[in-house]
């Protein structure tokens, strides 16, 4: 290899440097496409598993591997930040004047964090190659909304495997990674990829309330309460409203069962990623009354603020409707004559599930 002990230096040296940025783990591949995940990646939006997100069939050929985007690029720096929680996900399961806010959403916006965190890696990487002689690298910064598959990356990189739930799972870090990738012309060395650890288990898969994985290790997105409370804008539907309980901003449940959690740390976890109290089990009463620009100020810095409040209103309703807590009656009334429709038939449903309620 062009310059090996150099370059070998510099991997250590960014291995560091990662680290001391709030990286909990580091990998690297080389930056070339793998047909058979290329095949799969077309497999899964041929069967129209991505639902409404049109933005993954249209960057497919790109999304499809790191030469497909980059044909210049040698190397992928894989990295993963730790959003470990304090507290069982799971605790406010079917607690009725309560909403669930998936782990991931109760600190700050992990788009900024780890963007952040990257581009400050990228320019050590630029500077220290300089000083250690080579030609200035080429680089490119990816978290989560570039047409990068970043799970597989993390594999190949050996930061952890897929779970049959399709996350990335660490040995050290449990399910609560969140991935960011750097694509480079540095040829660095590529660590040994992670091989899967599920064995027989199946917790996973049994543990999603709406059915969501035709297959292990294939998800549905268009069944995924995550998708349904973030992604889909129409209302609901009526098949997902009940089996979505009290979550109104994602979903934790197949993350959390996984047993290989019990080795995450909240020490590893990156300090942004602490949870805001007022999201960690808020009251649906005050939640269902916010305004536009309550919402905004409410959710300002946290990326619940990227679905807008109709669409966050909308899961409440399905929460409330889901709470049987006669309460929330006279503010669910209210929303029936909402200007946004979405809005407003989440509502008459809701209605019409509390007209039993105590
Ligand atoms: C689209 C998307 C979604 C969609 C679709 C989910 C999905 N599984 O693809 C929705 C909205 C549902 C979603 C939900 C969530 N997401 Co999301 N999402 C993405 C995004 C933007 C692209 C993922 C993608 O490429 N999907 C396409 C499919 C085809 O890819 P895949 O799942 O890797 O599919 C592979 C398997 O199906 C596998 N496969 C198929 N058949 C077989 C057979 C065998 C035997 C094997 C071994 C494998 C296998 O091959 C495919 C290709 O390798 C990434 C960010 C990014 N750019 O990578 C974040 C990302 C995956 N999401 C993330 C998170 C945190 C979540 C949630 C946990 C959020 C939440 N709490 O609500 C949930 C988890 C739901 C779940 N079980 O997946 C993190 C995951 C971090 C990690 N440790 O893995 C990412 C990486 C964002 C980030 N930068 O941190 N997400
Ligand atoms: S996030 Fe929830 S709904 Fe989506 S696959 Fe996992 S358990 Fe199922
Ligand atoms: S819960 Fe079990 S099957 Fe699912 S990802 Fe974790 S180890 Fe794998």
């Amino acid at each position: 290899m062009v310059n090996g002990p150099i370059i070998a230096e510099l991997k250590h040296g960014l291995v560091e440097e990662a680290k001391r940025l709030g990286f909990a783990s580091v990998g690297f591949t080389a930056a070339e496409d793998d047909p058979v995940r290329a095949k799969r990646l077309h497999d899964w939006i041929e069967a129209g598993y991505h639902g409404s997100m049109g933005w993954m069939e249209d960057r497919a050929d790109v999304r499809q591997g790191p030469n497909s985007m980059w044909p210049d690029a040698s190397s992928v720096i894989a990295l993963g930040m730790s959003y470990a929680p304090d507290v069982d996900p799971l605790a406010l399961d079917g607690v009725g004047d309560r909403a669930r806010i998936s782990v991931y959403a109760q600190g700050k916006d992990y788009h900024d964090v780890v963007k952040k965190a990257l581009k400050a890696l990228a320019r050590w990487l630029v500077a220290a190659a300089k000083n250690a002689g080579l030609d200035e690298p080429q680089l490119k910064v990816f978290v989560d909304t570039a047409p990068v598959m970043e799970k597989p990356l993390g594999e190949a990189s050996g930061l952890g495997w897929q779970g049959k739930h399709s996350n990335l799972v660490s040995r050290e870090h449990g399910s609560w990674l969140f991935l960011g990738a750097i694509y480079t012309t540095v040829p660095f060395e590529p660590d040994t990829p992670h091989d899967d650890r599920c064995g027989s288990c199946t917790a996973c898969q049994t543990a999603c309330p709406t059915d969501a994985f035709p297959q292990p290790y294939v998800v549905d997105a268009r069944r995924c309460i995550s998708y349904l409370t973030i992604e889909h804008k129409g209302p609901i539907p009526d098949e997902f409203r009940k089996p979505m309980g009290n979550r109104i901003y994602g979903c934790d449940d197949c993350l959390a069962v996984c047993p290989w959690n019990k080795f995450a740390e909240t020490a590893a976890r990156h300090k942004a990623f602490a949870a805001r109290e007022e999201l960690v089990a808020p009251e649906l009463a005050e939640l269902l009354v916010l305004d536009d620009a309550g919402f905004r100020a409410f959710f300002s810095g946290s990326p619940i603020k990227r679905i807008g409040r109709d669409r966050f209103v909308r899961n409440c309703l399905i929460a409330a409707g889901n709470s049987s807590n006669a309460s929330l009656k006279p503010e669910v009334e209210r929303l029936c004559s909402d200007p946004d429709p979405v809005v407003a038939e989440a509502a008459h449903w809701a209605l019409d599930q509390l007209k039993a309620a105590p």
